[in-house]
């Protein structure tokens, strides 16, 4: 297949999944999205984070038997088998997201299936954000951290046909390391699925800001470091606990050039040109010319 630089990629949003809702009923709402973006000839298309099922973290869950059942030990193929098809026939790249169980250990992972219809990218979260234990005071709980283990693979980039592309998962789009260690790789376009709950127990003075701080962080990074960002949310009441949307394409300069005016399942569109990251990384953001990084050494020092 020939490298494009210039194509139309989507931000496939998916509204509420209830926690009785079947993985099953989820992939046809995705296929659905997907027949669409092949009938607006996309060539990458990004789903949500852990996006087969309901946003479980936000349940204690004591039995194990009941918990295993969000997670998958492989990539789901066969569940998704006519998605994969259609990637295969439509030479799409699709990226997205599910709670992965690898010899027991359990993992926030996304992934990017190519035109090939093999997995050619892995990405597990390393940004867990919330809280170990049952904290009954919260109206619902946020237990990533005890529901997963961080990431193990860095911040990769994958060469494909529609350029360097690297993933990371909703928390980790509000850190500004994840942005840089993918650009200083080369990574054109970052790919990324989240559920953010519109209510933030810890700082509900905040919540009228969850939409800004959404877009803000992902607008700096992207100008920052002269890259696409293409992000999917799962939006929504998912079993009473809203979830904003906001799913968007920004582009290198940081503007949104294309936003979800919903918050169900919708494909949000653009077109993507990845010379456009060049301007910004030839210029201001020069990182050969202009960065410091012996002035940064603070930066990775274990404890401060
Ligand atoms: N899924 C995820 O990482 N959500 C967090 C919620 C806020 S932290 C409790 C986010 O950063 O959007």
């Amino acid at each position: 297949m020939k490298n494009k630089s210039k194509y139309t990629a989507a931000a496939a949003q998916l509204g509420p999944i209830d926690p009785g809702d079947t993985k099953e009923s989820v992939v046809a709402r995705m296929l659905d999205l997907l027949i669409e973006a092949k009938t607006k000839e996309t060539a990458l298309v990004v789903f949500p984070e852990l996006c087969l099922t309901t946003f479980f973290p936000r349940y204690y869950i004591t039995d194990p038997a009941n918990l295993d059942t969000y997670y998958e030990s492989e990539v789901p193929i066969s569940l998704m088998s006519d998605m994969f098809e259609l990637v295969r026939k439509e030479q799409i790249i699709i990226s997205f997201g599910y709670a992965e169980k690898d010899n027991g250990i359990p993992f926030n992972t996304s992934v990017y299936v190519d035109s090939s219809g093999n997995i050619i990218g892995k990405y597990r979260k390393i940004h867990l954000p919330g809280h170990y234990e049952y904290e009954p005071e919260r109206p619902f709980q946020h237990l990533e951290k005890r529901y997963f283990t961080k990431g193990n693979l860095g911040f990769p980039t994958f060469d494909t046909t529609l350029g360097r592309l690297g993933m990371c998962i909703c928390n980790d789009r509000r850190w500004p390391e994840t942005y840089r260690v993918l650009a200083l790789q080369g990574c054109e376009v970052v790919t990324l699925g989240y559920n953010t709950p519109k209510h933030y127990p810890l700082a509900p003075e905040h919540d009228h800001l969850q939409e800004f701080h959404n877009h803000l962080c992902m607008q700096a990074a992207a100008y920052a470091n002269g890259m696409w960002v293409i992000a999917s949310a799962k939006a929504g009441l998912e079993d009473d606990c809203e979830l904003i949307g906001g799913s968007c394409i920004i582009s290198p300069r940081g503007e949104i050039v294309a936003e979800a005016k919903t918050t169900m399942d919708e494909l949000v569109v653009a077109q993507v040109d990845l010379n456009e990251c060049k301007l910004i990384r030839e210029n201001i953001f020069n990182f050969n010319l202009h960065r410091q990084p012996e002035e940064y050494k603070l930066l990775t020092k274990i404890k401060l």
